[in-house]
């Protein structure tokens, strides 16, 4: 019985997310069912399939599933059966509204600080109530006294306020996971208000990091009125309720990484090699969503200046570029795919000879155990976000070093540099000089000091790995639930 080995229990959970953990096909009476890549899906997946739960969701992508109309049931995982997956259907009208409007260009750019990036839409911003209200309308549905309800991420700040007005006694919880900014940024958006009450609407309000809670109270300080912080114990009360805030860094399944990686022939790695003809030489790479925040041309600017000063790496080092295209419809991540393929064409052109490219550039998918063989084999991972909430991508780089003579350079503007610290080699992505200079100093670096970073980053990222932060999170939850009933 999958509930008896649980680590994490928790009893009647309703989850919302904007994602769907699967997404079905129907063609001609025939179903098939795919699994969308992302961290967050596949996580909490195993813990909804202990619990018998709902899960709420964008009916994204589905074939033939009629989105006017609004809701969807099914049961999954399709194998075999544990818990019901409740779809909301969105017009094209909606997501352009909620999801490419408010969402990404509104919320996403003020969360991580890009004010240039940011606009506020007066029907964005609708749209995004309205797919609020109708996501809170269905969780309130399924909503009783001894029902937990999980908001993940910033698709969902209205949601909790508006099921609070449904079902008082709910126990309500949201999880961000990307940062919180300083009073200063979040002052800019015109919704300020609206968005921390709604959050408030909240028992537990979960963050990545200390610094992301400490911006959230201060925030509600200066632009909430009929909210008070308590500094003492990072919660806040509003209109006669707490909100607990709390700072749980999301972790990766090292154990996985690890068993998978340990399993690995080098195949897989092998075979990459011979497709992107890359030799013996000394391997870098990157994985990311291609996004304005993860900091690629800057990435490419000192690989650049990596190559000017030092003329003699030329085909003794090879960056590989892995890119997931995201978020197309919005034009800002269409330019950015663009700079960064123009980019390192001209790099290729100007570095590269007959037998070597200096940047290797992929964007087909990889399954999860060829990306894992290429952060093994990888001499080091560069991670150089100009801001992000965490960073799976460095934590799960470093599971992947079963033979810790990886290195990993890591932009201390991540919610992951906040964890892991100086373990880590800082990249500044707003320092070109040095952030050459730090990928110099890691192709240096004897094997003794790569050992030593490498195995206080292991045990870093074993002792907070995904198992964790999942009893953390239900941990915190009965700790909250607890103190409200007495
Ligand atoms: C948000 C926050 C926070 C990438 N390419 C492939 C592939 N991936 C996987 C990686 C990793 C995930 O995608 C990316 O996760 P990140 O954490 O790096 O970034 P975001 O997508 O921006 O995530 C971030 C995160 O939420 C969790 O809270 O850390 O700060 O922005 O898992 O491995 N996976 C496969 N093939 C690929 O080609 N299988």
């Amino acid at each position: 019985d999958r509930r008896d080995d649980a680590t994490v229990a928790i009893d009647d959970l309703v989850l919302v997310s904007n994602r769907q953990p699967y997404r079905h096909e129907y063609d001609d009476g025939k179903v098939t069912v795919d699994t969308p890549v992302g961290g967050l899906a596949s996580a909490i997946d195993p813990v909804m399939q202990r619990t018998d739960g709902t899960w709420i969701a964008w009916g994204d992508g589905d074939a033939d599933f009629d989105v006017v109309d609004g809701d969807d049931q099914v049961q999954v995982p399709p194998s075999d059966p544990a818990y019901t997956l409740e779809r909301i259907g969105l017009t094209d009208y909606e997501v352009r509204g909620y999801y490419e409007g408010y969402a990404n260009q509104a919320l996403w750019p003020l969360c991580h600080t890009a004010t240039g990036r940011v606009s506020f839409e007066t029907d964005h911003w609708e749209q995004y109530r309205d797919v609020n209200a109708q996501f809170a309308d269905v969780v309130s549905g399924h909503v009783d006294s001894d029902t937990t309800v999980w908001f993940q991420d910033y698709h969902f700040v209205l949601a909790p306020r508006m099921v609070r007005a449904a079902a008082p006694d709910a126990f309500q919880m949201q999880f961000f996971h990307i940062p919180w900014p300083a009073p200063d940024v979040f002052r800019l958006c015109p919704q300020s208000e609206a968005i921390l009450d709604g959050l408030l609407g909240n028992d537990l309000l979960v963050f990545h990091t200390p610094r992301y809670c400490a911006n959230f109270l201060q925030c509600v300080d200066q632009h909430c009125d009929g909210a008070t912080v308590d500094w003492d114990t990072d919660s806040v009360v509003s209109e006669g309720r707490t909100t607990q805030l709390a700072a749980i860094p999301l972790g990766v399944d090292a154990p996985t990484i690890r068993d998978t990686v340990a399993a690995d022939d080098s195949v897989a790695w092998a075979q990459f090699r011979a497709r992107h003809d890359v030799g013996e030489e000394t391997v870098a790479i990157g994985v990311d969503r291609l996004d304005y925040t993860k900091g690629i041309p800057r990435r490419l600017d000192a690989l650049e200046r990596l190559f000017e000063t030092r003329p003699d790496l030329r085909g003794e080092f090879t960056y590989i570029q892995k890119g997931a295209p995201s978020r197309e419809g919005i034009p800002a991540y269409q330019r950015l795919r663009e700079t960064v393929e123009d980019r390192i064409r001209a790099l290729n052109d100007r570095f590269g000879t007959d037998e070597w490219s200096p940047v290797v550039y992929t964007t087909r998918t990889l399954d999860r155990d060829v990306l894992y063989s290429l952060y093994r084999h990888s001499d080091m991972a560069i991670v150089s976000p100009l801001r992000d909430g965490m960073n799976l991508v460095a934590k799960e780089y470093v599971a992947a070093q079963v033979d810790s003579d990886g290195v990993l350079l890591l932009s201390p503007f991540t919610g992951a540099y906040e964890q892991l610290g100086e373990a880590a080699v800082a990249f500044d992505p707003y320092d070109t000089d040095r952030a050459a200079e730090a990928i110099e100093r890691a192709i240096e670096m004897d094997d003794a000091e790569r050992w030593r970073r490498m195995r206080r980053l292991r045990r870093a990222v074993h002792e907070t790995d995904l198992a964790w932060w999942l009893d953390e999170a239900a941990a915190t939850a009965d700790d909250v639930r607890e103190s409200r009933t007495h």
